[in-house]
């Protein structure tokens, strides 16, 4: 009988450490694979709820009765969602502009967006929509309470599953430079 020859009933304990080091690394891989976009760092100020993340909001203060809002809003469940209404309690109506167009490179503190009304909002699993100066924001018409630094606005943000999500937005300064997120 040679010395190599092992009893079938024992595996050699080297091959049953390798074989579960394997079947480990494999389920982790599988793991992080299906769960990268389900459980992301988010930032301090995430508001979560039914699966939908919003953070890095805050409001430029505005010159008129009119205030632009930004924010990030993130799909970090596993079915997909849509925006279907944004409001504040300091302004009269809100509405989403320019979601989605593309900023260009020369585009200052101020938003000098095309207020093109933007058609709903839909987030897949994993999806990211980033409202920033020049690429889109949550419009404030009518404003009704006061918007000055250092204070703070409500934001809703209505999404059709997640239901109501109420963020609180910083006022920026007009000429401060915005939160980076
Ligand atoms: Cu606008």
């Amino acid at each position: 009988m040679s010395v190599d020859q092992v009893d079938p009933g024992r595996l050699p304990w080297r091959l049953v450490i390798a074989l579960l080091a394997v079947v480990l690394g494999a389920t982790a891989l599988v793991m992080g694979l299906r769960g990268g976009d389900r459980s992301p760092r988010l930032p301090s100020d995430a508001v979560t709820q039914g699966g939908i993340a919003v953070y890095g909001a805050y409001v430029r203060e505005p010159a008129t009765d009119t205030a632009a809002a930004y924010f990030t809003i993130r799909n970090i469940g596993d079915t997909a969602d849509t925006v279907v209404a944004v409001s504040s309690p300091v302004a009269k109506s809100a509405m989403l502009h320019d979601v989605g167009k593309k900023p260009m490179s020369d585009e200052g503190p101020m938003d000098s967006g095309s207020m093109v009304p933007s058609p709903t909002v839909v987030l897949e699993p994993g999806d990211v929509v980033t409202l920033q100066p020049g690429s889109g924001h949550l419009m404030l018409d009518g404003v009704t309470g006061t918007i000055v630094p250092g204070s703070t606005v409500n934001l809703k943000l209505v999404l059709e599953h997640a239901g109501t999500i109420t963020v609180k937005a910083p006022v920026v300064g007009l000429t401060e430079r915005a939160p980076s997120t």
